[in-house]
């Protein structure tokens, strides 16, 4: 649970590793290390929670979205607001900003703004999107996405986790109506602006010696769903020659998605979660689930690289006797943020570096809807979706001034 409000020692201003480590005791993972917090589970809605609590004591007041996107707004919600924020949930064994850093800071800057008497002359909104890693349903950005209607309400209800409980159910026990998940022109239409704060994830802004940057690009990017049906048999009795072992064509498939991508310019793919059914160790498995996330610098080249993978599939597939489906779950182009608004945004804060993220964010949901705009934070580390990722102390602050200045511009 939460120990403490997150406020520096004494002050009115919160800053944003105060309000971090307020929360570095939800969704800890000890198996896996890192954070698992995963939308409507138990972490997450503690999260939530916290959220609301904080935002209400900074008198904001705030709703939940048909979509159960959360919504603190700085006075009378209203048309063409200044929005900003990102989301809570994790990747499992996620690091601690990736999110979270997007939102204390979104709750700092509106203290630092208040400290000195400012107030919003326009609509002003902190927002919490649901389910951006896709932790648990599988379709990153889902929260986003329903709220923009990118996906459609009836594939999300179908939606199932890891232990088959459906979305529909999991909004249902959190108190979000299934029954009405899907575009909601208010809340989009509401929107004038969204700038969202993220920790970097990878090494430009380290490389650039810069603590602060402006993203002017996210490469396009999908999930595919593999299925490998084989024979399930047992590992002692059935000869080598007598198998059709589907964990032969999945562990080809895996190699294949290294050197696919390794022959596209900017390609990546990966295989990060395979699942041999029934998974026993003196089992043949009868059929295994792989998932694999390709991304590229534009649509054209990551379907190249999907396709490569495919046709390895299929042909390690037919050697050993199995068949094999191959079902893309979710696809977001390549996103160009407005160069207008990046270079509006660079200007105001004195000419931040422009750098191009190969990870996908909320901010490019929304780019095909608003002007919208994303700053980053730098990570020491270069690594995230790991316990390893990190953001100093004064370089969280130096995003903080920054959001808060951005946001005082449009605002003011
Ligand atoms: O997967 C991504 O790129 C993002 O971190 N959700
Ligand atoms: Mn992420
Ligand atoms: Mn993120
Ligand atoms: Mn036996």
């Amino acid at each position: 649970m939460i120990v403490h409000n997150g406020h520096s020692e004494g002050g009115s201003v919160a800053t944003a590793t105060g309000l971090l480590s307020a929360i570095a005791d939800v969704g800890t993972d000890r198996t896996r290390g890192g954070f698992s917090r995963h939308v409507f589970d138990r972490a997450e809605h503690d999260l939530r929670e916290w959220f609301v609590e904080q935002a209400r004591r900074r008198g904001l007041d705030v709703h939940s979205d048909r979509n159960g996107n959360l919504w603190a707004w700085w006075g009378a919600p209203g048309p063409d607001a200044v929005v900003t924020g990102s989301h809570l949930d994790s990747v499992p064994g996620g690091g601690a900003f990736d999110g979270p850093l997007g939102v204390v800071s979104a709750l700092a800057a509106v203290d630092s703004l208040r400290a000195k008497g400012f107030t919003p002359s326009r609509p002003f909104a902190i927002v919490v999107f649901a389910e951006e890693e896709g932790g648990r349903f599988g379709i990153p950005c889902l929260g986003s996405r329903l709220l923009s209607g990118a996906i459609s309400p009836d594939v999300a209800r179908r939606l199932t986790d890891a232990d088959g409980v459906t979305f529909t159910e999991a909004a249902r026990a959190a108190g979000v109506d299934p029954a009405f998940v899907g575009r909601d022109e208010e809340a989009l239409g509401r929107i004038g602006r969204f700038v969202e704060l993220h920790v970097e994830q990878g090494r430009g802004l380290v490389d650039m010696d810069a603590p602060v940057g402006v993203a002017e690009s996210i490469l396009a990017h999908g999930r595919w769903r593999f299925t490998f049906s084989g024979q399930g048999n047992h590992a002692g009795t059935t000869q080598i020659g007598d198998r059709t072992d589907p964990m032969l064509p999945a562990s080809q498939t895996v190699l294949a998605a290294r050197w696919a991508a390794s022959g596209v310019d900017g390609g990546r793919a990966t295989v990060g979660r395979i699942v041999p059914n029934p998974g026993g160790t003196n089992v043949i498995a009868s059929s295994v689930d792989l998932w694999l996330d390709a991304r590229a610098p534009n649509d054209r080249r990551a379907r190249t690289i999907v396709e490569r993978i495919t046709a390895a599939a299929k042909q390690a597939a037919n050697t050993e006797g199995c068949r094999v489906t191959v079902r893309q779950e979710s696809y977001g182009d390549t996103v160009h943020f407005d160069a207008d608004l990046r270079d509006e945004v660079s200007t105001v804060l004195g000419g931040v570096p422009a750098l191009p993220t190969g990870a996908g964010h909320d901010a490019g949901i929304l780019a095909a809807h608003v002007p919208t705009a994303m700053l980053f934070v730098r990570n020491p580390s270069g690594v995230s979706h790991a316990p390893a990722e990190h953001a100093e102390p004064d370089d969280c602050e130096a995003g903080v001034a920054a959001l808060a200045r951005v946001l005082e511009h449009f605002s003011a």
